[in-house]
C-alpha cells in the first residue's frame, strides 16, 4: 500500500491519471515524432519522447515510473536494499534500513540510512568497477584550459594515485574522521583527493578554487583540517590566478586565529606558474610531484559504517555564517548512483560531462561520486567554457563524443546570446541526453538547449536540488514522460514533495507554495557541522513535519512541479548560492561603510544578480573610487562570484519602527519597479523611499 499521504500526486484528477490520459491522446503525436519530428503542443507545451530513445530507456514510460515510485514510497526499505545491493558491503546493514524523525515537536531531528552497515564510497567507486571488469575503460578524461592539452585515466590508473595519495595522507598523520580541506580547480587531483580521503576514511571538504582567503580561513577556523592540498596556480581562460598566495593568507590568518595547519600540499601546475616563482614555507608546504607519486600505488580500505561522515561542503545560508552541510557515506553512495542512472539515462557506453566545478555540490554528486559509481567514463574540463571562443563546449563534445551533457542555465543563456554559428558548425551528433541544474530554466533557454544544441532530439533533465538533499530530488527521466519547457516535473524514486502554504499546511492539486519534502530519502544530509541545532531551526521548525527547501513552487494541473526561486534571503548568481548576509557582512567591513542591504533582481544571464544598497559613514561623499572599493571589499572577504552589480547610495535605509529592513521596498527599487512598492506607512521614515529613487541612477 502507499503511504496515503502522498496521494496528493495520484488521486487527483488533476495527476497521474490524467497524466497517462494525456499521453494516450498524444499518440498522433507519438506518431510524428516517430518520423524524427519533436512536437510541442500549443496548448500545453508537451514535448513527447522521441519513440526509439523511450524504447531502450530504463524507465520506458509513465506507468513503469508509477509502479516504481509507488514502492518506493510504499516500502522504502526494500526498494532502497534493493539498490544498496548492487555495491559492495564488507557488512550489510542491521535489521533498520533507515530511522528518521523530521518533526522537531517530537524530538531530535534525526536521519540514518544503512547504519551498521560497512562499506567504502572510494571502494565501490574504484575497485569494485576494476573487478566487475572495467579497470581498463577510461574513468576521467581532461581537457585542459588550452586547446590540445588534454590527458585521461583508466580505472586502474584512478585507483592507482588515488592510493598513493591516500598512502602519503596516512604517513602524515590523517585518520578516519580527520578533515582535510581541498582548495583545486578541475584537475584530475581534485577527484583523486576526495576519493583518497574517502578512501581512508578522513572527512574532505572541497572549498571552490574561487573563493577569497577570507572565506577560506573562516571554513578552516570551523572544521579544523590536519591537511589543505592545493595548487600553485591555475588558468581559466586568459587569466592566470595564483591560488598559493590566497592559501598562504588563509593559514597565516588562521593560525593566528588558533588553528594551525602544519602541511600544505601543493600541486605544481606548471603550466600556469613555475614552481620556481611559487612562494613557499619550507617547514609547511610540500609539493606534491616530491612526495605522492613515491608511495605504494596500494592501499587498504578504511571500512566505515553507512552513516559515517563522508564530506562537509559550505554553503550560503541566510546569516552570515555559512553552513557545513555534512554528508554520510552509505546513503548518500546508493542515492548519488541511483539518480546518476535514471535521470540520465546512463548506459556503460555513455561518455558523461557535467561542466560544475567540484568546488559544488554539483561536482561531489554529479563530477565524481554519481557517475564513478556507476563505472562511467567522465569528462573533466579545467577552462572556462567560451574561451577561447563561445564554441569550446561543443568543439569537445565533437572531440569526446560526448553523449550526455549536463550544464547551468546561465551557460545556455550566455551562448544563446553569442549566436547559433558557434553551436551549429559542430556536429554533436554523439548527444543524446542534455542536463540543467543549478536555478529555475526559463522557457526560452529551455528551447534553445532543445532545439538548437540538441538538435530537437535530446530529452533534457531540468534537476531539481540542493546542497542538502544530496541528488536530485524533482527531475524528469528522459524517455518516461513529455516534458514541459521549464518545469522540472516530477519527483524521483522515493521523494515525497509537498507544496505547502504559510501557515504549513499541505495544499493539494493545482497550487502554489512553499517547497517541503515529507520524509527522509538516503541523500538527504544529516546536520550542519558542529551545530544540529541550526540544522534543526533553519530546515525543520518552519513547518515542523516536513524538510523546507527555501524554495517556492507551483504544481499545475498535470501534476508537472515548478520551481520559482529561492523564497530566504538567499541570492542565486548563475546558479551559486549567496546569503544576503554575507555580501552585506563584507561590504560593512569596509571603514567608509556603515550600513548595507542587499538584494537579488533579475539579470538576463546571470539569472540574478546582487544589487547593493550602501549608507557611506558620516560625512564620506558618494563617488566612484568608493563604489568601486566597496566591491573590492566583497570580492577579497567572498570571492569575485558574489562582486555586487550595482551600488546604490542610500543615505538611510527603510526600516521598520523595530529596526527590520523592509527587503520588499529595496527589491522593487531596484527593479525599477516604482508604482509596486506597495504599502510603505509601516515604515518608521517613509521619506527615505523617495531619497533612494532620487538616487538611483547616481
Ligand atoms: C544543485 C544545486 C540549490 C538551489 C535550490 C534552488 C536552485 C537548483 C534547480 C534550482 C530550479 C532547478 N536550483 N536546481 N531551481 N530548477 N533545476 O544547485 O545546489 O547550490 O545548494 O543550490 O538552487 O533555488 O534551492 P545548491
Amino acid at each position: 500500500t502507499i503511504n496515503p499521504s502522498i496521494s496528493s500526486l495520484f488521486r487527483h484528477k488533476t495527476h497521474a491519471g490524467n497524466h497517462l490520459r494525456r499521453i494516450n491522446s498524444g499518440l498522433w503525436k507519438l506518431k510524428a515524432v516517430v518520423m524524427g519530428e519533436a512536437v510541442a503542443s500549443g496548448d500545453d507545451q508537451l514535448i513527447f519522447p522521441n519513440h526509439d530513445f523511450a524504447q531502450q530507456a530504463h524507465v520506458p514510460n509513465f506507468q513503469t515510473y508509477l509502479e516504481m515510485y509507488k514502492r518506493s514510497i510504499g516500502d522504502p526499505a526494500g526498494f532502497w536494499s534493493e539498490m544498496a545491493s548492487e555495491f559492495y558491503w564488507k557488512k550489510k546493514w542491521g535489521q533498520q534500513v533507515f530511522s528518521e524523525n523530521l518533526d522537531i515537536t517530537k524530538g531530535d531531528v534525526n536521519i540514518q540510512w544503512f547504519k551498521g552497515g560497512i562499506t567504502n564510497i572510494c571502494y565501490n567507486c574504484l575497485d569494485r568497477n576494476i573487478e566487475l571488469g572495467n579497470g581498463d575503460k577510461i574513468a576521467i578524461h581532461w581537457e585542459g584550459n588550452e586547446p590540445g592539452v588534454d590527458d585521461s585515466l583508466t580505472y586502474n590508473q584512478l585507483l592507482e594515485r588515488v592510493s598513493q595519495l591516500a598512502n602519503y595522507l596516512k604517513e602524515n598523520g590523517v585518520k578516519k574522521g580527520d578533515s582535510v580541506i581541498i582548495y583545486l580547480p578541475m584537475l584530475m587531483e581534485l577527484p583523486i583527493s576526495m576519493l583518497a580521503c574517502a578512501r581512508i576514511g578522513a572527512v574532505h571538504s572541497v572549498v571552490f578554487a574561487g573563493f577569497s582567503a577570507e572565506s577560506l580561513e573562516q571554513r578552516i577556523l570551523d572544521c579544523k583540517p590536519k591537511i589543505v592540498i592545493t595548487c600553485n596556480a591555475i588558468k581559466r581562460g586568459t587569466k592566470v590566478i595564483n591560488l598559493k598566495d590566497i592559501v598562504d593568507s588563509a593559514l597565516s590568518e588562521s593560525s593566528q586565529n588558533g588553528v594551525n595547519v602544519g602541511l600544505c600540499l601543493t600541486y605544481a601546475n606548471e603550466s600556469a606558474m613555475k614552481r620556481e616563482v611559487t612562494k613557499w614555507q619550507e617547514e609547511r608546504d610540500v609539493w606534491w610531484q616530491d612526495v605522492v607519486p613515491k608511495h605504494s600505488t596500494k592501499c587498504d580500505v578504511e571500512w566505515v559504517d553507512g552513516e559515517d561522515p563522508l564530506f562537509l561542503l559550505y554553503t550560503s545560508g541566510s546569516t552570515g555564517k555559512p553552513k557545513g552541510v555534512l554528508h554520510t557515506t552509505g546513503g548518500y553512495m546508493i542515492y548519488t548512483a541511483a539518480t546518476f542512472k535514471y535521470a540520465f539515462d546512463y548506459k556503460p557506453s555513455d561518455i558523461y560531462w557535467c561542466t560544475a566545478d567540484c568546488g559544488w555540490i554539483t561536482g561531489h554528486s554529479y563530477v565524481a561520486y554519481g557517475p564513478l559509481l556507476n563505472g562511467a567514463t567522465v569528462l573533466v574540463y579545467e577552462g572556462v567554457p567560451n574561451y577561447p571562443n563561445p564554441g569550446r563546449c561543443w568543439d569537445i563534445v565533437d572531440k569526446y563524443k560526448v553523449t550526455i551533457f549536463y550544464t547551468a542555465p546561465t551557460l545556455v543563456r550566455s551562448l544563446m546570446r553569442d549566436g547559433n554559428e558557434y553551436v551549429t558548425r559542430y556536429s554533436r551528433k554523439s548527444l543524446r541526453v542534455l542536463g540543467s541544474v543549478g536555478e529555475p530554466i526559463n522557457p526560452s533557454a529551455w528551447r534553445w538547449f532543445y532545439n538548437v544544441v540538441g538538435d530537437s532530439r535530446c530529452p533534457i533533465s531540468d534537476t531539481w536540488w540542493q546542497t542538502e538533499t544530496g541528488g536530485f530530488m524533482i527531475t524528469p527521466l528522459p524517455g518516461a514522460w513529455p516534458q514541459k519547457p521549464g518545469s522540472a516535473t516530477f519527483p524521483f524514486f522515493g521523494v515525497q514533495p509537498v507544496i505547502v502554504d504559510e501557515k504549513g499546511k499541505e495544499l493539494e492539486g493545482e497550487c502554489s507554495g512553499y517547497l517541503c519534502v515529507k520524509a527522509s530519502w538516503p541523500g538527504a544530509f544529516r546536520t550542519l557541522f558542529g551545530d544540529h541545532e541550526r540544522y534543526e531551526t533553519t530546515y525543520f521548525s518552519a513547518f515542523p513535519g516536513y524538510y523546507f527547501s527555501g524554495d517556492g513552487c507551483s504544481r499545475d494541473k498535470d501534476g508537472y512541479y515548478w520551481l520559482t526561486g529561492r523564497v530566504d534571503d538567499v541570492i542565486n548568481v548563475s546558479g551559486h548560492r549567496i546569503g544576503t548576509a554575507e555580501v552585506e557582512s563584507a561590504l560593512v567591513l569596509h571603514p567608509k561603510c556603515a550600513e548595507a542591504a542587499v538584494v537579488g533582481i533579475d539579470h538576463e544571464v546571470k539569472g540574478q544578480c546582487i544589487y547593493a544598497f550602501v549608507t557611506p559613514v558620516e560625512g564620506v561623499e558618494y563617488s566612484d573610487d568608493l563604489k568601486k572599493s566597496l566591491v573590492l571589499s566583497v570580492r577579497t572577504n567572498i570571492g569575485a562570484f558574489a562582486a555586487p552589480e550595482k551600488i546604490h547610495w542610500a543615505p538611510g535605509l527603510p526600516k521598520t519602527r523595530s529596526g527590520k529592513i523592509m527587503r520588499r521596498i529595496l527589491r522593487k527599487i531596484a527593479s525599477r519597479q516604482l508604482d509596486e512598492l506597495g504599502d510603505i506607512s509601516t515604515l518608521a521614515d517613509p521619506n527615505v523611499v523617495d531619497q533612494l529613487i532620487a538616487l538611483a541612477d547616481s
